[in-house]
């Protein structure tokens, strides 16, 4: 059976982009591959995290898994932290990727950018996802269009290592949704939507009250012509919040465009509030029963244990293969 690891950072509440683009994705491949969905909380660390904020979003980013359909006897989920392997395989990688490599990440390029004092673990970031993934013999990585670079530089790091030192590790393929890939700020469309950005207008978070969604998308930038048309290049605010009613109600971009032909930007955006409330009450409602439950806990706990067992085989393979001494 394939294997599928991916992973979303504590770094704030999951928005409909990290959704779309990634998480319901794992839904779907729960079924048919061996999946591990992974809380990566060593990741959010490379910028300042406030201690009790990453606490508290670590367990709602799992509670979330569990609350969109990940069903814990299907997939395994798993806090990062509760695996040391996946720090120990990082440095091991570290020694064997390069300045000029890292340098080239445009994610490492845009966090650092204007920062007087850039933290090494922002550098160092895609290694550590390089182990997350190579740990557990992954072969498929479903993940939105930023990680695209991330996931090449795991491949090139895992080709050279299986050249210097034999065969190791499996080389992944990432997976990349055709429609969904990148969903933009609600503010400024020509940006990615993200968790850390400043204005929460910008984004839609799955645990918003109705009131605030409501806010973010009837104040969400568009152009001033009033037609619903996709078009990315000429309209990339109407043509994103398409793409979210398209994601959203299960209808396709051109069915959407064709129900609202001749309808104003107000008409629409009051409907797309409609649609996406329905659906994030649904995942609000089990999300705040599986919160409260005892259940997150033990399922962390034997997400762990099972990841452990995986990742410390993998992890011993790679130090004999290096050279060191195994007792
Ligand atoms: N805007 C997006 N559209 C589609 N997919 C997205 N992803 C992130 N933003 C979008 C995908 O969500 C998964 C988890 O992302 P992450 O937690 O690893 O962090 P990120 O990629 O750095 O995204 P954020 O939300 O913008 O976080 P911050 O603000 O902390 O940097 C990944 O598969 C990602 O591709």
């Amino acid at each position: 059976m394939k294997r599928v690891f991916s992973g979303v950072q504590p770094t704030g509440n999951i928005h409909i982009g990290n959704y779309i683009g990634a998480i319901k994705q794992f839904v779907e491949l729960q079924e048919t591959m061996d999946c591990f969905f992974c809380v990566v909380d060593l990741h959010s660390i490379t910028l300042p995290q406030n201690p009790e904020e990453l606490h508290k979003h670590t367990l709602d980013v799992a509670a979330l898994y569990m609350a969109v359909g990940i069903d814990p006897k299907k997939a395994t989920i798993f806090v990062q932290s509760h695996v040391p392997a996946h720090s120990e395989l990082n440095w091991l990688l570290v020694c064997n990727s390069y300045m000029g490599e890292l340098s080239r990440m445009t994610q490492f390029k845009d966090k650092s950018s204007g920062k007087d004092a850039v933290p090494t673990g922002l550098f160092v970031y895609p290694t550590l996802m390089a182990a997350d993934i190579l740990l557990y013999d992954t072969h498929i990585v479903p993940v939105g269009s930023d990680q695209k670079q991330h996931l090449e530089l795991t491949r090139d790091i895992a080709i050279r290592f299986n050249n210097r030192f034999g065969e190791t590790f499996v080389v992944p393929d990432v997976k990349i949704k055709e429609v969904g890939a990148r969903i933009m700020a609600l503010d400024e469309p020509t940006k990615k939507m993200s968790k850390s950005a400043e204005n929460p207008l910008s984004r839609i978070s799955l645990l918003d009250p109705p009131a605030q969604i409501k806010k973010s998308i009837m104040k969400s930038t568009t152009d001033s012509d009033n037609e619903i048309r996709y078009d990315v290049e000429n309209k990339p605010g109407i043509s994103n919040l398409l793409t979210i009613y398209s994601l959203f109600s299960g209808l396709t971009v051109p069915e959407v465009e064709k129900k609202y032909h001749g309808a104003g930007y107000g008409t629409f955006k009051k409907d797309l509030v409609e649609v996406v409330t329905d659906s994030l009450t649904v995942i609000q409602d089990k999300f705040y029963a599986v919160r409260e439950s005892e259940e997150l806990r033990i399922v962390l706990k034997e997400g762990a244990a099972k990841a452990n067992e995986i990742a410390n085989e993998t992890l011993s393979r790679a130090k004999k293969k290096l050279g060191f001494v195994m007792l």
